[in-house]
């Protein structure tokens, strides 16, 4: 098949999620063509399968703001129209479903068919779909989309809590490519963070508000009390200077090592004993179910779909929004006892199994082969 493929190339849970599926089906030998602004961060391999086209939305002096889902738009008509493709799959409803709908009637008007399928990732449903001013065009584009699928049981009940949605909702969830994980422990690494031995506690994500980091550093500072560790932040965002400021005001900066972004965690994450994410909603949690790939238990909230994937007691625990004394407690209980935190880890690795890619890819070939047959 020839798969046109959209999403944010920022540092996000649902641009991974797009790049991983598009070189995925691009191994098994479907064309896979991106369009984006910028470079998604994790497409970054060559192949003969896939193929990039970039538009540029900074070119237009006279707009305050930059009518970027006219550019898109645009573009996919001409992907659409000269690479031939059988069906667009968009990633993150707004505004990549509206700007669908606008391309495929514009080849409708040229009498090309484009099928389009809208993933739901989260924060355009949980947060951003919230914003009423937004419900029209949302409902709408969904409404109107070939297929939608959300990457949770969770965030499929929260997308039809919120919206009248008359079309049916598939959930395929996210997934990691399981052989990929397969790294040692590199001790040096390990070394260079953790010199004396100490606990390696890892976070990732792009410090937005609805990530709740400051909890982190309370949990953080809770468990320090306890064992000497260190903890990693990986990524960058809003939230970063209080961050920082709530460090020093603790006294913890030189345990807390700020790596920046990374388009690849599985280093880190090969070194860390402990995944933590306090976040007030996740609709999947993409970078907890990565971590446990790699073996690294989880304590998180139990908001949205991470139940789906970190399993209570099993794979890690999981916490009421804001309970910063219960997520260090569990912290405790696990990194206190070598066997736990084995048998954490085995559990954690076994449940990232079931989310392999091998299990997710047949879904989504399935869905375009359907969406192209009924046209
Ligand atoms: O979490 C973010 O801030 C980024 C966002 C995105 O769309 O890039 O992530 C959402 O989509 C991911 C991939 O499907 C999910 O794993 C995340 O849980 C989800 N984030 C939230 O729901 C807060």
């Amino acid at each position: 098949m020839n798969i046109g493929m959209v999403c944010f190339p920022t540092y996000g849970g649902s641009g991974v999620v797009a790049t991983e599926l598009g070189i995925a089906l691009a191994n098994k030998g479907h064309k896979v063509h991106f369009m984006s602004y910028s470079q998604p961060f994790r497409l970054n391999l060559f192949s003969e399968n896939l193929f990039y086209h970039e538009f540029n939305v900074n070119d237009y002096p006279l707009f305050d703001y930059q009518p970027y889902e006219s550019v898109l738009a645009s573009k996919i008509v001409d992907v659409a129209i000269y690479e031939q493709l059988d069906v667009l799959h968009v990633h993150y409803a707004i505004p990549h479903a509206s700007v669908a709908y606008m391309a495929q009637q514009i080849l409708k008007s040229k009498k090309i068919k484009l099928p389009y399928v809208t993933t739901l990732h989260g924060t355009d449903i949980t947060l951003v779909g919230k914003d009423p001013a937004f419900e029209p065009v949302i409902r709408f584009s969904l409404n109107h989309s070939n297929a939608i699928t959300s990457v949770s049981q969770s965030l499929k009940k929260d997308t039809l809590k919120t919206f009248k949605i008359d079309n049916q909702i598939t959930v395929i969830p996210n997934f990691i490519n399981i052989k990929e994980y397969n790294l040692l422990r590199d001790e040096s690494i390990k070394r260079k963070y953790a010199p004396n031995g100490e606990k390696l506690l890892v976070h990732i994500s792009n410090f937005r508000k609805v990530k709740r980091v400051k909890d982190l550093i309370h949990i953080f500072n809770l468990i320090k009390n306890k064992f000497s560790s260190k903890l990693i932040l990986v990524g960058d965002g809003p939230e970063k200077p209080s961050i920082e400021l709530l460090c020093r005001k603790l006294n913890i900066t030189h345990d807390v090592v700020f790596l920046g972004k990374i388009a690849d965690p599985k280093e880190i994450l090969s070194v860390s004993d402990l995944f933590l994410l306090p976040s007030e909603t996740e609709s999947f949690g993409l970078s907890a179910l990565e971590a446990m790939a790699m073996k690294v238990p989880v304590i998180s909230t139990n908001g949205g779909g991470l139940p789906e994937v970190n399993i209570h007691g099993k794979t890690g625990f999981l916490s009421d929004l804001g309970n910063v004394d219960e997520m260090a407690k569990y912290a405790i209980k696990i990194l206190s006892d070598e066997n736990l935190l084995n048998q954490f880890r085995e559990n954690a690795f076994d449940q990232a199994k079931k989310f392999d890619i091998h299990k997710i890819l047949p879904q989504y070939e399935k869905l375009y082969k359907q969406m192209i047959s009924k046209e």
